[in-house]
């Protein structure tokens, strides 16, 4: 075990605490096999949720796979956008994932998106419409909710 990873290992203890074998204050809950962290109070613009789900130890919704994308899905609140980890903010309508640095490989969209409406928007979210939530590119620096992911 390195100092550094060490280091990180005993800030989380001793941030996050531990009563009756429960981890207080750890914001995280599982849903299907993942820990995620659903932001239903306060909106962020893309980086600022970026920021948010970094300090809280994990990074934006990273979706691998139909199981989580439906997963997720189904913890979210009628009406709301959540921001989520892709972005085509270095290349016009490549979408990376920031979670892993590469391109992103699964993608569920609505009809006609990715639009990059008036050239401006480079950031992923789980967008509400047609009673449903799927994928949407929206504009950075709107504020709105998001999913983290441990
Ligand atoms: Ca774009
Ligand atoms: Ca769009």
């Amino acid at each position: 075990m390195n100092k550094l990873f060490f280091g990180v290992l005993v800030s989380i203890i001793v941030a996050y605490g531990s009563v009756d074998g429960k981890r207080v204050g750890w914001p995280y809950e599982q849903i299907g096999s993942k820990y995620y962290y659903i932001e239903r109070s306060t909106e962020r613009t893309w980086l600022g949720a970026h920021h948010k789900c970094r300090a809280i130890g994990g990074h934006l919704l990273s979706i691998n796979n139909k199981n989580e994308f439906d997963a997720i899905n189904r913890n979210l609140d009628e009406e709301y956008n959540y921001w989520i980890d892709i972005n085509d903010l270095t290349k016009e309508g490549e979408f990376l994932s920031v979670a892993t640095g590469r391109k992103a490989t699964y993608f569920n969209w609505h009809e006609n998106e990715p639009n990059n409406k008036d050239g401006f928007e480079h950031c992923g979210e789980l967008n509400y419409g047609y009673d449903k939530h799927l994928m949407n590119d929206n504009n950075c620096f709107e504020k709105q909710f998001f999913i983290c992911e441990y």
